[in-house]
């Protein structure tokens, strides 16, 4: 049995994603993020950088329980643990691991970084939403390209690395706010293709239940919005 402490984000429903892909039996923990939940102490003791999705295998390596946090680390370990989604030939694992990783230090870090100045921020941020607007577009044309000629981000099969990907890329629409398909045909496709996967409708509707059972992000107390942002009382420079 693994234990998944997460609440609606994106980088938790990749965790989502992958266990109903892989078939591993889970339960949800929900970790109330907006509420403050991760700077309780016991969590802290789980993971000290006060972040989810994190993950607890009861059967881990050699039968003991073990602790995974990050989300790229997670969908790495549960791919070992399972030998899915993760080709092991050594093109296509290396591939794979590619294409994770554009999402973990790209489309990851940048739309988040958009997100924070479109939703987040005080008003007056035009350069910065401008640059990140546009680091996630240029992240996104490149996604567009590598699937003119592959079926899925990591080469011919379904993936770690698509599972990382999906949960952002089927929101630019809305985050965007642009007619998607026109400008990424290909991405829109794969969008579709991977929303249609039965294991992925189980997850969203895991994800829809947990969703229910945290706080909102517009529900959030300032004092906590500030301390999730290092601002306010909580700036250190
Ligand atoms: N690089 C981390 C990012 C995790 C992350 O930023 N998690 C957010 C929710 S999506 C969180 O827990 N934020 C709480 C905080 O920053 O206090 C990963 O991929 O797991």
């Amino acid at each position: 049995m693994i234990d998944l402490y997460g609440m609606g984000s994106p980088n938790v429903v990749k965790i989502f994603l992958a266990l109903e892909e892989m078939g591993l039996a889970y339960k949800v923990i929900p970790l109330d993020v907006f509420g403050g939940a991760q700077f309780d102490a016991a969590f802290l003791k789980l993971n000290p950088n006060a972040k989810v999705p994190l993950i607890v295998d009861h059967d881990g390596p050699g039968g003991a329980p073990y602790t995974v946090f990050e989300s790229g680390a997670i969908l790495l370990y549960l791919a070992e643990k399972t030998g899915k989604l993760l080709p092991r030939e050594a093109r296509a694992r290396s591939d794979t691991m590619q294409w994770m990783m554009v999402q973990m230090t790209g489309l990851g870090p940048m739309f988040g970084q958009f997100v924070h100045f479109m939703r987040f921020a005080p008003p007056g941020n035009d350069y910065a939403l401008s640059r990140y607007r546009t680091q996630v577009r240029r992240v996104l044309d490149v996604l567009e390209a590598r699937l003119q000629d592959q079926p899925y981000l990591g080469g011919a099969e379904y993936s770690i690395a698509d599972i990382a990907t999906f949960p952002w890329a089927r929101n630019i629409g809305a985050l965007l706010g642009k007619p998607t398909e026109a400008d990424y045909p290909k991405l829109m496709a794969w969008v579709a293709g991977i929303a249609a996967r039965p294991a992925v409708v189980r997850a969203l509707a895991a994800v829809d239940e947990v969703r229910a059972r945290t706080t909102a992000f517009d529900k959030a107390q300032p004092k906590v919005l500030d301390r999730i942002f290092g601002r306010g009382d909580f700036a250190q420079a």
